[in-house]
């Protein structure tokens, strides 16, 4: 892109900067120097970025509850191809690029995997000059900053746009809509048609602020438009002429802002169950009928029928959050565009797409019926009508098998269930990688897919490798271009060539010292942020995560005790020394996950103090773990923790950032790590635990009794009993809880199960680690076979298979 000419540049840099702050660039600080920087490459790219391309192109509409983008400036320098000019001009005015990027927020408006890869998906969008475009929500408070106080997880407000707004970002009010709450609907008739009237609604407007998505060096930008929530401005007046029109007192209008606001005011913490909690449910409700009003406004701009949209647009549903987008596609057909119910469902059918990211039961998002009907009145009768309609279809097929029927219904026992909404409504489902779509087909969805298997497919995830390769790890992004060429950097399935050098001693030395470089980088943080010496020379381990007792966080921390143990047994035990670093988030009222944070770092607390292992043990814990961090943290792992209970980890993507960056994987054979082993094999990975079908069997009855076990092994009872015992200070209520979900609970994540086989992988993780060579011809393998998990694959296969197929 021939964005740059230096002196205009520096030009436009000085006139910028006196236009925002009446100051010279000299004067600034970072912050000011950041925003006067985004504001020049604004202006640049603003010829290029359309609001939409549906004039032309087939769009597709993601619709995501979070998006963790991270930082932009970096990102999106490299996606211009000017990363390297800026970089340098910059310098020739006494700028550090690099002080900038820190100064940009991280956005937390996701809680963890699936924002994540969202904004991944983004990226590749854009790159791959799909017209693709994310519809969230403008959070004013992210995800909670985590602190830790005593070991304790203390969650404070994320205020991340305490400038009020966001760099990136432009508001585009003129683009607002009305998004309407509660009240009551009359079914009157008009022309011999039944039309809705809906009364005495609140409403709430619905203002875009859009993201530029630029693509990489294609000339490409797409949008992400998140919606802030307000009380509705004067020009609406025509069309609230149905609303609650008593805001006249003091009191109703403070009361009337605080329910506008309220809306987008904060990001649900907690990505793995739903609190029931009615502020949730309008969220969902508010960025589904803001996004399709969107749809509906652009697509009429340049088209006629709207029977046709469907050639046109492709909605799709990204886990269960956005599932009302199929009752309101139906009602803005129907109410709106006054097409009959068979027409907008078939076209529903068509325009709708869903992914199914968790077999977890209690992230199986199910809405109380009394819930829907007072807070959205149409959508709640919508929903009724494809229930009865669908109930109706069973019928006729099954006849009166209940059990099967009551599965697949959309309303039962008082609930909306959301996946089957969400399945009903749409011609694709799909799951996120390999185990977990056979798991949705035999299992958890079977019902579904016998009724209609044409619908379900495979999408394994992906990330974008340009931020987690190309931008996190400049250095081996450096070596792979000196060894094979830049054309990987478009096609990552070129990376296999990397093969060829796998006994280059050469080569192994070179990647052996980059990693050695970025765990320097690593150590420096650690110890700025923890105030803790590290040794570089150890071997890093890492497991960076929410924290979920699937994940087994809880596994990793009693590996390490028992590793304590040994040691103090036997201080001349042959191994290398390892750090152990974690990183990880708690659902403020999941309860059991503090308390492993808590073990954690009481752990950690008593094995950095003991001099005894000084040398070999090392456990961090680092506070706030976000995008911004794991890009620091993933260049420099040796060792990638991938530990969930097989079956419950849908996918996984750091796995395969990990692998990505040469960390050589421990792992179950859950989620994506299944494909991680597909394309590297036993010998460049470690597995251990229980398989899917071992899983699948103990859960049927009951599970396996950890009592037994725990009776009868010595080295399970002994760092079971630390728990209680007072071997690790200050966990008394937290180790009981522990050990109560081990022992009295039957240990349902089979932590304990596992334990000796972990144990095993672990101890072959040290030996491999010994021979230096062969672990980095391991990495280099690794980083080799990593390209089919790019996003730039996961998005094509979407595309061919899902959003463009009619
Ligand atoms: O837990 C899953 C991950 O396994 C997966 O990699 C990620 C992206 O597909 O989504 C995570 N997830 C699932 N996040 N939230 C949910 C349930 O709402």
């Amino acid at each position: 892109m021939t964005l740059i000419n230096k002196k205009e540049f520096k030009l436009e840099f000085r006139n910028q900067m006196d236009f925002l702050y009446k100051q010279t660039i000299e004067e600034a600080n970072s912050e000011q120097l950041l925003n006067t920087l985004v504001t020049v490459l604004k202006c640049k790219i603003d010829n290029i970025w359309k609001e939409s391309r549906l004039d032309k192109e087939k769009e597709v509409y993601y619709f995501c509850i979070e998006f963790l983008l991270g930082r932009q400036l970096e990102s999106n320098l490299l996606n211009l191809g000017v990363l390297e000019d800026i970089k340098l001009i910059l310098k020739e005015m006494d700028i550090n690029l690099e002080d900038l990027v820190n100064a940009e927020v991280d956005p937390a408006l996701g809680n963890g995997g699936l924002g994540r890869l969202a904004a991944c998906f983004l990226d590749s969008m854009a790159s791959l000059s799909i017209s693709g475009h994310g519809y969230g929500i403008r959070y004013e408070y992210g995800l909670f900053e985590q602190k830790l106080v005593n070991g304790h997880q203390v969650e404070v407000p994320d205020n991340w746009l305490k400038e009020e707004s966001y760099i990136w970002e432009t508001v585009r009010p003129n683009k607002a809509s009305i998004v309407k709450f509660g009240g009551q609907v009359d079914l009157v008739e008009k022309n011999g048609k039944l039309k809705a009237i809906h009364k005495n609604y609140i409403p709430v407007m619905a203002v875009p602020y859009d993201i530029p998505i630029i693509g990489y060096k294609n000339e490409y930008i797409n949008t992400l438009r998140l919606f802030k929530s307000d009380v509705p401005r004067k020009d609406f007046e025509p069309i609230l002429k149905e609303s609650k029109n008593s805001y006249g007192s003091y009191h109703d209008a403070l009361q009337y802002r605080y329910y506008a606001d309220e809306i987008s005011q904060v990001l649900y913490p907690n990505d793995s169950n739903d609190a029931g909690k009615i502020l949730r449910l309008k969220q969902e409700y508010f960025l589904v009928s803001a996004g399709i009003q969107d749809i509906f406004r652009k697509y009429k701009k340049n088209n006629r029928d709207i029977g046709k949209i469907y050639e046109k647009i492709s909605i799709h549903i990204n886990d269960t959050h956005p599932s009302l987008c199929v009752p309101e596609l139906m009602r803005l057909l129907m109410d709106e565009e006054e097409l009959g119910w068979d027409e907008a469902w078939e076209i529903t059918k068509r325009v709708i797409s869903y992914t199914n990211h968790t077999i977890m039961a209690e992230a199986m998002e199910r809405w109380n019926i009394q819930m829907i009907k007072e807070l959205l009145p149409r959508i709640y009768m919508i929903i009724e009508e494809i229930n009865k309609r669908y109930i109706r279809k069973l019928n006729n097929k099954y006849g009166n098998d209940f059990d099967k029927i009551g599965t697949m219904a959309v309303i039962s026992a008082d609930n909306v269930n959301m996946a089957n909404l969400s399945i009903i409504g749409s011609h694709s489902v799909n799951g996120v990688a390999k185990l977990h779509t056979e798991i949705l087909k035999k299992e958890v969805l079977k019902n579904f897919y016998e009724d209609e298997p044409f619908k379900f497919n495979n999408k394994t995830n992906g990330i974008a490798h340009r931020r987690w390769l190309m931008l996190s790890n400049p250095r081996l992004s450096k070596l792979i271009n000196e060894l094979i060429g830049e054309s990987w950097q478009k096609d990552t399935l070129e990376l296999k060539s990397l093969e060829k050098y796998q006994d280059d001693s050469r080569v192994l030395q070179e990647l052996e010292l980059i990693k050695q470089e970025n765990k320097r980088n690593l150590s420096k943080i650690i110890t700025q942020k923890n105030e803790i010496n590290i040794n570089e020379n150890s071997i890093f381990d890492v497991q960076i995560k929410r924290l979920h007792a699937y994940k087994r966080q809880l596994m990793n921390a009693l590996h390490i005790l028992h590793m304590y143990h040994e040691l103090l047994d036997n201080p001349n035990l042959n191994m290398e020394p390892r750090t152990f670093i974690f990183g990880a988030k708690a659902a403020p009222g999941y309860y059991f996950a503090k308390c492993v944070i808590k073990l954690i770092n009481e752990l950690a607390q008593k094995i950095n103090n003991d001099v005894r292992v000084k040398d070999k043990l090392r456990v961090v814990f680092l506070e706030n773990y976000g995008v911004s961090l794991a890009e620091k943290i993933i260049p420099a792992t040796n060792v990638s923790e991938q530990i969930s209970t097989t079956t419950k980890e849908a996918s996984g993507t750091s796995n395969m950032k990990f692998m990505m960056n040469g960390a050589i994987t421990i792992a179950t054979l859950d989620g994506a790590n299944i494909e991680i082993h597909d394309q590297i094999g036993d010998e460049n990975m470690v597995l251990f635990g229980l398989k899917a079908n071992q899983v699948l069997e103990y859960s049927k009855f009951g599970g396996y009794s950890s009592a037994d076990l725990y009776s009868n092994n010595f080295y399970i009872k002994r760092v079971v009993d630390d728990l209680v015992n007072g071997f690790i200070p200050n966990i008394l209520e937290e180790g009981r809880e522990i050990y109560n979900s081990l022992i009295t609970y039957n240990d349902e994540f089979f932590v304990l199960r596992d334990f000796e086989n972990y144990i095993e992988a672990q101890k072959k993780i040290n030996d491999l680690y010994m021979d230096k060579n062969h672990w980095n011809k391991m990495a280099l393998i690794n980083i080799a076979n990593s390209g089919i998990f790019s996003s730039d694959r996961t998005i094509k296969e979407y595309a061919n298979e899902i959003w463009y197929k009619r």
